[in-house]
């Protein structure tokens, strides 16, 4: 055979590269193990993490307020740990024993409702106001039955949901939903407008969202018009990176309509070493929350945060406070 009719090195030079992005892939994939904000931040060698502080009310319902605020009468981050009791509040047994299942709750509650969307993503850092374009095709934009039936029942059992595959669903307005809201009557007061404290809750049922998830996801960094409030856990883990308002200049904030949300996702630059963006994150003033089914975090008024959330499901409540006016 004749050197230029030897088929190897044309075999070798369409296969080599492969094989070579393949192992790349395997050995140096950033969303391979457990993630862990803290120890990819101390990584990274940026500022040193202030971890949120934990006021433990075993389930006791009664939160000293003032334990939110500092000597100077600022608010602060907080997890509230034992916010409820967990084996009396219906969300516990009933949405999460239920949850993947014909006779799911959730499913019952959404099904037949055509506003609501599902996002289902083959990477982790998708949330935000840009994963709904349709544009990317790593992300699918599930409308209406189809995307409840994946996230609450048994159609999304084991379609593999993990750290490169997740299915989430946002900022559900649950306000019109008797048996959701019903549910939540037992939530603490503190969550609740109640005379005994003065955050503004306008009413109860003025702002409630709900957000469900399989498999890891990232909302990325942001504030909210809203007064901050309080976020509660019912099922899996969320890690989430906080940082106060004025650190709005060191956080790579988009403009305009966007004007809330940082460009980065913070877990993503972490786990890719973009170290480019490390400049300005070494002027912030980081702060951490690793929540458990059964803890509150109280977010106070327009601090920034990014929720990194994990479990199958993972489901989150959030009380918002409305300033009265
Ligand atoms: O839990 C999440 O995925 C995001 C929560 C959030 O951004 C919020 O409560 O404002």
């Amino acid at each position: 055979m004749s050197p230029s009719t030897n088929p190897r090195p044309l075999v070798t030079a369409i296969i080599l590269p492969f094989a070579v992005a393949l192992l790349a892939k395997f050995f140096f994939d950033p969303q391979q193990g457990e993630f862990d904000f803290e120890e990819l931040w101390v990584r990274a060698k940026l500022p040193q993490i202030t971890k949120i502080e934990v006021i433990n009310i075993n389930g006791g319902d009664i939160l000293d307020i003032d334990s939110i605020y500092d000597a100077s009468g600022n608010t602060l981050p907080r997890v509230i740990r034992g916010a409820t009791n967990m084996s009396t509040f219906p969300p516990h047994n009933k949405w999460k024993s239920s949850f993947g299942t014909e006779d799911s709750f959730l499913l019952e509650q959404f099904r037949g409702h055509q506003g609501f969307m599902t996002l289902v993503s083959e990477m982790i850092y998708f949330r935000g106001t840009d994963a709904f374009t349709g544009k990317d095709p790593k992300i699918k934009v599930l409308k209406g039955d189809s995307g409840v039936d994946w996230l609450f029942g048994s159609e999304g059992n084991s379609r593999g949901w993990s750290r490169r595959k997740t299915a989430y669903m946002g900022l559900i307005d649950i306000r019109d939903f008797p048996e959701i809201m019903n549910d939540l009557d037992s939530l603490p007061t503190f969550m609740r407008k109640d005379s005994s404290h003065n955050l503004q809750y306008g009413d109860h049922h003025q702002s409630m969202a709900l957000w469900v998830g399989r498999g890891d996801a990232d909302s990325g960094l942001h504030f909210d018009t809203n007064f901050g409030g309080f976020m509660y856990l019912v099922s899996g883990r969320k890690q989430v990176m906080m940082f106060p308002n004025e650190d709005a200049a060191y956080l790579y904030m988009r403009g305009g309509s966007h004007r809330m949300e940082s460009s980065l996702f913070l877990g993503d630059i972490l786990e890719r070493r973009d170290e480019k963006k490390y400049e300005l994150l070494q002027k912030t003033t980081p702060y951490l929350a690793v929540m458990e089914a059964g803890d509150a975090l109280y977010i106070p008024n327009k601090w920034f945060h990014e929720v990194y959330s994990q479990g199958n499901p993972s489901i989150g409540v959030s009380a918002w406070i409305h300033q009265a006016g």
